[in-house]
């Protein structure tokens, strides 16, 4: 007997379910049992809680033949998944009284599931926020990716330096997914096309097979559920036997590890590309599998007669990485089903969409034509038909051709095949239009468009801040975790005594877990009445960490001058990784442990400053930080940051920010109310000029004495050896790319008008509870209704 989501189940049954799987999937008895055996036994709980609507929903989308959704990503950065999934079955009380009965502690379970990390950064939390957000609409919708068996690297510091682990996190069973050994498909390389009376057919050269692993995405209250679906890679055949038979044993083995590299590892870097092969090969693989999936089942529900698969399959591409989808579509639809170039065009484009996600250039990728020809041969000759026919149609000028300097540009390729584009703030999507994309925008007035980021409160206020959910639940009733609008009724309590009284003390609670949390791993002992002062974030100089510990060291020095001032203690707390290559991002890591390390220990300051960076930022580790700040640093040089996400993150959870007009801190201030943000810092269209006047650095910091000292006490080895420093140094006296300089007086500034704030308590609960009431707007349920009603057509 299954359970079926009808009716919750009681804590009694959902004990007896787990001690069902404990003994029958499992093959333990409780007296053997380990905390990892306990955790796959309750996910298997749950997981059969989820089964139901799952399949519902796909036979009602297959049976009403309504249009569907995909979502091609090569990151979903889905975190842990078991009490994600607790939360949106509504089942935390039920499960907290079965386990407790079972003898086990709810932590210690939950914690012991890896974090499924197999994204960078804001581009993967987005499409798994997205994934969340879909199912909880009831949007019938899949997500494809790759089924990376290593996910971003583990971090760790030596020395104050950044050391990479390999993470396995499937090197123990995923009690979530299901194989599915029928979906498969073959994915080829390289090899060479042959023409005959016109018709063109491509030969690889090699070939791998792409398998479909499922897990079933639960939406908000369990109604219904979505499949993101992974794609590992197969060897078409396992080995060689004749030359195994021969003796060369390597050689025999290589099929198998040609497919096996490809969807072996997740690409480190987040905004800068590298233009390797297997890159391009794990784009193309991802894509390929994806959109053979997609033209099976839109035969399978509607028959043959390909005209129609506008109607019924709307396909979003997370940025550029899987651009090659308009090529392999058209390729699809002409060489396998037989239809004209001008038809494929035209389906393509009014099937597919693109999402851009940054303005960096280095973050726009290109590919060679070479390397394209080597790998898609195919593809490049449709790439240069697509270039052709949009020259003709459009009578536009070469330079916003997609092959440029015998390099394929996947941003032009991405735009020229989308029915729309999008940009992810405002002010991105202003700056996609009048920067990156001005002369494809010209010609194509109504392609761009805007939706705004968003993130899920399931996770980031329900799962992650169980103080501040009942207060809310409380104050205002329990509809805001699916309508987060609603957070709008806290304005009437902005003003109340009781409420902000509990607010605080909501607040105090997460303080003092984290508080705890840092002493045992770190040794850091903070003081949980101090400003909380948060920046995680990947480790970026356009982000601009170094900034914010520059004002560290500032801030220290000031404090040692008066130790008897009236400081507000505060606790500085830093999270984030650098790509591995990113010699500049790991410097600014190294130095930050360097300042933390002396400033910790200094008697004199040690009451007013202290500094943690607990290494290994990731989904799990935010949901423990962010609702414990009180302050969110989003201090990006304007016109950088696409949106951000984390800085929504914090201000749902009573964060106030200190920020930069820069992505989506521009409508985050809009609606909590210039007087509740701090804000500092050049504006976009001034950070281009400043970028453009010679010497913009050095006569920027002839001007700040706070950040002369800084930088001073760096060279002098005050916090480590300064020859490590020196680059950095150098780089942020003569070059200053992201105008640390230009911004740093008026940020230590604005950093003393933060502590003068937090010195009023009552006033600073009640700029918090402003934040958290205006913060509705950031649902991502909002951007999914948004993209259904501009982009996908649907609902
Ligand atoms: C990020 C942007 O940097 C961030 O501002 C935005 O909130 C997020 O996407 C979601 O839209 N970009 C990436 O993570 C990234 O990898 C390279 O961009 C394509």
């Amino acid at each position: 007997m299954r359970p079926d989501l009808t009716e919750l189940p009681s804590a009694k049954s959902l004990a007896d379910q787990i001690l069902y799987h404990l003994t029958h999937t499992q093959g333990r008895g409780p007296e053997f049992a380990t905390v990892f055996d306990w955790r796959l036994a309750v996910s298997y709980t749950i997981r059969d809680l989820i089964v139901t609507p799952w399949m519902a929903g796909h036979r009602a989308s297959r049976d009403q033949k309504l249009k569907r959704v995909y979502y091609l990503s090569m990151e979903f950065l889905i975190g842990r998944i078991l009490e994600d999934a607790i939360i949106n079955l509504e089942l935390e009380p039920q499960m907290e009284e079965a386990l407790s009965t079972l003898g086990l502690d709810e932590h210690e379970i939950l914690d012991d599931e890896p974090d499924a990390a197999l994204g960078n950064g804001g581009l993967g939390r987005l499409a798994a926020c997205f994934m969340e957000s879909l199912s909880s609409l009831g949007v019938p919708a899949f997500g494809y990716g790759i089924r990376y068996e290593h996910g971003l690297f583990r971090q760790r510091f030596e020395g104050g330096q950044q050391v990479e682990a390999p993470e396995d996190w499937l090197n123990q069973p995923h009690p979530w997914e299901f194989v599915r050994i029928d979906y498969s498909y073959t994915i080829g390389f390289k090899g060479h096309v042959e023409t005959v009376d016109g018709q063109s057919t491509w030969l690889p050269g090699e070939s791998v097979i792409a398998r479909a692993y499922d897990t079933p995405v639960i939406g908000w209250q369990g109604n219904w559920a979505n499949t993101l679906r992974l794609w590992g890679a197969q060897p078409t055949n396992l080995f060689d036997l004749h030359r195994f038979n021969a003796g060369d044993y390597a050689a025999a083995a290589e099929p198998e590890a040609l497919a096996r590299t490809l969807s072996r590892v997740l690409y480190p870097d987040d905004t800068t590309d590298q233009g390797k092969e297997l890159r391009l090969k794990q784009e193309y693989f991802l894509t390929s599998a994806a959109l053979q999936d997609i033209i099976r089942r839109f035969v399978a529900e509607h028959g043959e007669n390909l005209a129609h698969l506008p109607d019924k399959v709307a396909i979003q591409l997370n940025d550029t990485h899987p651009a090659i989808a308009g090529p392999e579509l058209i390729r699809l639809l002409m060489d396998e089903h037989g239809l004209s170039f001008p038809e494929a065009l035209d389906l393509s484009r009014r099937t597919l969409n693109y999402t851009n996600h940054t303005l960096l250039p280095e973050a726009l990728e290109r590919w060679s034509t070479w390397l394209m020809g080597q790998v898609l041969p195919r593809h490049l000759q449709i790439i240069q038909m697509i270039d052709d026919d949009h020259r003709a149609s459009t009578h536009r000028p070469a330079h916003v051709a997609i092959v440029q300097h015998d390099e394929v540009r996947m941003g032009e390729l991405a735009f020229i095949m989308a029915g729309k584009v999008n940009g992810v703030s405002a002010l991105h999507t202003d700056l996609v239009r009048s920067t990156v994309f001005a002369d494809l925008h010209k010609l194509h007035p109504d392609r761009i468009v805007n939706e705004t980021n968003g993130v899920t409160p399931r996770r980031w206020l329900r799962l992650a801040n169980p103080p501040l959910a009942r207060l809310l639940d409380q104050t205002i009733g329990t509809g805001w975790t699916g309508d987060l609008d609603q957070l709008d009724g806290l304005k009437a309590h902005a003003a109340d005594a009781a409420f902000l009284e509990a607010l605080r003390d909501a607040k105090r609670q997460n303080k003092e877990s984290l508080s705890n949390g840092l002493l045992a791993d770190l040794g850091v002992k903070a003081d949980p009445d101090a400003l909380f002062d948060v920046q995680v974030k990947r480790m970026h100089e356009y982000k601009r960490q170094l900034l914010n510990i520059l004002e560290t060291i500032a801030l220290w020095h000031r404090i040692h001058a008066s130790p008897n001032g009236d400081w507000v203690p505060r606790l500085k707390i830093f999270g984030g990784k650098a790509a591995p290559g990113y010699w500049i991002a790991k410097t600014v890591i190294h130095l930050i442990n360097d300042v933390a390390r002396t400033i910790n220990d200094d008697p004199v300051t040690s009451k007013y400053l202290k500094i943690a960076y607990p290494p290994n930022y990731n989904v799990s580790m935010a949901e423990k930080l962010i609702p414990a700040a009180d302050l969110s640093e989003q201090i990006s040089t304007a016109g950088k940051e696409a949106s951000g996400t984390g800085n929504m993150k914090f201000t749902m959870n009573g964060a106030l920010t200190i920020g930069t007009l820069d992505g989506a801190n521009v409508e985050i201030r809009d609606l909590v109310g210039p007087e509740n943000f701090f804000l500092f810092g050049l504006t976009a269209e001034e950070a281009a000029q400043e970028k453009a006047r010679p010497g913009h650095a050095r006569l920027a910091i002839e001007k700040s004495e706070d950040m002369q000292v800084a930088l001073q006490l760096i060279a002098e080895g005050r916090f480590g050896r300064p020859e490590h420093y020196y680059a950095l140094l150098d780089r942020t006296w003569n070059d200053d790319p992201f105008l640390v300089a230009s911004d740093f007086d008026d940020y230590f500034a604005c950093q003393r008008r933060v502590d003068a704030a937090y010195k009023d308590s009552r006033d600073w609960d009640r700029m918090s509870t402003l934040n958290i009431a205006s913060s509705g707007f950031f649902s991502s349920d909002r951007t999914i209704r948004g993209y259904m009603k501009d982009i996908w057509k649907v609902g």
